[in-house]
């Protein structure tokens, strides 16, 4: 039995961890630190939050002093660090709070763990995993390699060069201090809880509906698509098997261009209508209700700046060292992604319409800003 911390655990890819961690390792003792921002929802983890399976602490990692007091309380053997501002179109508009956040947050975070473990003698027992992405690597050509784990750093939105930044103070960490960190880049992740303003939910609610799917630039933007189960399952082998100080890349193996993304999803939509004759009524709006495919919505529009051409991510490293395998092939996982959203609307309604903010306020509203937000082990109110 252990005791982990998983910083950003109401996120998109903390949500799946702490199920998968609950799944495969019941007898460790999980606290999730979440600040709560947009990106953030606690549906999911609420039962487990109620049963006290996990405790939840409303804060921001940036708040040292809750940080050293959480390290304190809980004596963490194991700390997987999510927490992130995660999205490329909004570092566009407001880079600051990615860097506040990814490097500043990340630097509060390493040295809180660092000063714990030494006081507590803990170093040579503790880890520390950094999840960034592949992002930092830059962009490839369609004849280029996949990045290794030794392709330069080359990164070109601000939430990349963020991440980027906050990689290289992990390093420094451990080459200085010798905290005992890794690091796993990985590419694009798909699955149940991902907020709907990525691109896989997004053009599924789009077409369900029937508004315009909207394909950056001309869709040949290719990424390697993850299943998210496939990445919680490289980080437990990475945290508890893999190297301190060494980075491990993780990817799906599935490159596909935007385009062709789209028109799966296009395809899988008018699939589950013509299998199922409640959807029609259920979203009258989509093409597919009345015979129509969803492909008449795909609308090209202006690219985003400064567009990554194309991710494609080597994980013979991981594949060597650890014994990973990714077992989603990328039209299953696609598939079963489409239909989670399909059954779970009241999710991503909740969460379009603002009524998931206005009931997340309600009960787990935050005491203060940053420096002074309090842990919230149960609800507020
Ligand atoms: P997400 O945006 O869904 O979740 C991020 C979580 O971090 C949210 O719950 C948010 O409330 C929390 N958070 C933000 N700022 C915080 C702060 N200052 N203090 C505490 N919590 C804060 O992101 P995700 O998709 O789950 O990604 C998780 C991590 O994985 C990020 O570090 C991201 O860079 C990395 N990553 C994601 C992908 C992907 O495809 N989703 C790919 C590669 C790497
Ligand atoms: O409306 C859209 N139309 C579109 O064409 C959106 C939202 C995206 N796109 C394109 C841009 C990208 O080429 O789709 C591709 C995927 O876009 P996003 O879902 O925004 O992901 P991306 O920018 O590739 O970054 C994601 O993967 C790496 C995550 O958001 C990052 O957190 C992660 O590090």
């Amino acid at each position: 039995m252990q005791t982990v911390l998983i910083t950003g655990g109401a996120g998109f890819i903390g949500q799946n961890l702490v199920h998968a961690w609950r799944a495969a390792r019941p007898e460790d003792r999980l606290v999730v630190v979440d600040a709560l921002t947009y990106a953030a929802n606690l549906r999911s983890l609420e039962p487990l939050i109620a049963e006290g399976t996990i405790t939840f602490v409303d804060g921001d990692i940036r708040n040292m002093t809750l940080l050293q007091r959480l390290f304190d309380e809980h004596r963490f053997l194991r700390v997987v660090h999510l927490a992130a501002e995660s999205h490329v179109d909004r570092s566009i508009d407001d880079p600051g709070v990615f860097l506040q956040t990814n490097v500043l947050g990340t630097f509060t975070l390493l040295k809180t763990a660092l000063d714990a473990w030494r006081a507590a003698s803990l170093l040579d027992r503790a880890r520390l995993l950094h999840v960034s992405t592949d992002e930092v690597y830059g962009s490839l050509d369609a004849t280029d390699r996949a990045f290794s784990e030794r392709s330069p750093y080359r990164p070109n939105s601000p939430y990349a060069a963020s991440k980027a930044a906050s990689d290289h103070i992990v390093r420094a960490y451990v080459m200085t201090y010798g905290l005992p960190a890794l690091i796993t880049n990985c590419s694009n992740n798909y699955g149940p809880f991902q907020h709907p303003e990525k691109l896989i939910p997004l053009m599924i609610i789009h077409a369900l509906e029937g508004k315009a799917l909207p394909i950056y630039g001309d869709g040949s933007n290719v990424r390697d698509w993850l299943h998210v189960s496939d990445h919680c399952a490289a980080l437990m082998k990475v945290i508890d098997g893999g190297r301190t100080g060494e980075t491990y890349n993780i990817g799906g193996d599935s490159e596909r261009s935007n385009l062709e993304v789209v028109n799966l999803i296009c395809e899988i939509i008018d699939c589950a209508f013509a299998a199922d004759s409640t959807l029609g009524s259920r979203f009258p709006s989509c093409p597919a209700a009345t015979g129509r495919s969803c492909r008449s919505l795909v609308s090209f529009v202006e690219d985003r700046p400064g567009h990554d051409h194309r991710y494609a991510v080597d994980i013979s490293k991981l594949t060597v060292a650890l014994g990973h395998t990714t077992t989603t092939p990328f039209e299953d996982g696609l598939t079963q992604t489409v239909h989670w959203y399909l059954q779970q609307e009241n999710w991503w309604r909740d969460v379009t319409s603002g009524a998931y903010r206005a009931w997340i306020d309600r009960n787990y509203r935050r005491r203060g800003k940053v420096g002074e937000s309090q842990p919230v082990a149960e609800k507020v109110d």
